[in-house]
C-alpha cells in the first residue's frame, strides 16, 4: 500500500501518524471572479482571497485561469499565462502548497519554473507534450477523469458502468505516466465530479471513493464544492450550497479521500477537525 505522496516541497504521509485530509482552496483568476477585469485589480483580488484562505487554514491553493464550467470555451495560452503566472509568483512563498489548474503543457512548464507543488489537470495529462512537461520535476500530478470536453461534456454523458469505466481510464493514465518515467509517488486520482456525468453518475462515483483508492492504490482528490450534484439533492442555488458541499467533502474523506477541493475553506477545515476528533 502506498505510504507517501510527493507534493513538490511537501511530502504528505498516507499512512500512520500525521495522516489527515488536506483542504485545497479554489482560487479562480477569471474575469468573472473580480470586478472590472483590470490586470492589477485581478492580482490584488486574488492575493487578498488567498490571504483569507491562509487565515482559514488552507493546505493547498489551486490557481486556475480558465473556467471549466460546462459550456466554457477554451482560453488562449497567452491569456492564461497572463492571468495565472503573477499569482503563482506572488503566492509561492506564503506557506501553503500551490497548485495550478491547467491542461496546457506550456503553462505547466512555466508554473514548474515558478515553483508550484502540484499540477491539477482536468484533462488527465492527455495533451501532446504534457507528460514531457511535468516528467522532470517533483511536483504532484492530479489525474482527473473527464468525458468529452468542457464545451460538450454535459450534453449527453453516457456510461455502461461509470465506476468501472472511470477506473479503467485512470489506470490507463497512471500506466502511461509511469511508463514515461514519472515516479508514481507523485500521482493522485480524481473521478472528476460534474465532468461529463449526470447526478446519478456523480453519486455512484462518490459512493465508490474507497473502491477507487483501493483498486488503483492512489490518493484521491474529491472536488464537488457547489456543483450541481449538491444542488440536485439540496434544491439550493449555487450561492447557497456551502453546507451541502461540506457534507459531500466529509462523505469523501470518510471513505479515504486525501484532498478535498473547496470554495468554503473555513467551514470545511472546521468540519474536518470535528470529524477527525471523533475518529
Ligand atoms: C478545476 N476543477 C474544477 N473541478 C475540479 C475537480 O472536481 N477536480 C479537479 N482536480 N479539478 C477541478
Amino acid at each position: 500500500m502506498r505510504s507517501t505522496f510527493q507534493f513538490g516541497r511537501f511530502n504528505y504521509p498516507l499512512q500512520g501518524e500525521g495522516v489527515r485530509a488536506r483542504v485545497m482552496g479554489i482560487l479562480n483568476v477569471t474575469p468573472d471572479s473580480f470586478s472590472d477585469g483590470g490586470q492589477h485589480q485581478s492580482l490584488e483580488f486574488a492575493i487578498s482571497h488567498a490571504e483569507q484562505m491562509i487565515l482559514d487554514g488552507v493546505d493547498i491553493i489551486d490557481v486556475g485561469g480558465e473556467s471549466s464550467r460546462p459550456g466554457a470555451p477554451p482560453l488562449p495560452l497567452e491569456d492564461e499565462l497572463r492571468r495565472v503566472m503573477p499569482v503563482l509568483y506572488a503566492l509561492r512563498d506564503q506557506g501553503p502548497a500551490i497548485s495550478v489548474d491547467t491542461y496546457k503543457p506550456q503553462v505547466m512548464r512555466e508554473a514548474i519554473i515558478a515553483g508550484v507543488d502540484m499540477i491539477n489537470d482536468i484533462n488527465g495529462f492527455r495533451a501532446p507534450g504534457a507528460l514531457e512537461a511535468v516528467r522532470d520535476s517533483d511536483c504532484a500530478l492530479c489525474i482527473m477523469h473527464m468525458q468529452s470536453d468542457p464545451q460538450h461534456m454535459q450534453l449527453a454523458p453516457a456510461y455502461t458502468d461509470v465506476v468501472a469505466e472511470v477506473i479503467t481510464f485512470l489506470r490507463e493514465r497512471i500506466n502511461a505516466m509511469v511508463a514515461s518515467g514519472i515516479d508514481p509517488r507523485r500521482l493522485c486520482i480524481d473521478p472528476g465530479f460534474g465532468f461529463g456525468k449526470t447526478v446519478e453518475h456523480n453519486y455512484a462515483l462518490l459512493r465508490a471513493t474507497g473502491r477507487l483508492i483501493t483498486e488503483l492504490d492512489m490518493p484521491l482528490l474529491a472536488g464537488l464544492s457547489r456543483k450541481s450534484m449538491v444542488g440536485a439533492v439540496t434544491g439550493k442555488p449555487v450561492e447557497r450550497r456551502m453546507a451541502g458541499s461540506v457534507g459531500g467533502a466529509l462523505a469523501a474523506v470518510a471513505q479515504g479521500a486525501a484532498i478535498v477541493r473547496v470554495h468554503d475553506v473555513a467551514e470545511t477545515v472546521d468540519a474536518l477537525k470535528v470529524w477527525q476528533a471523533a475518529q
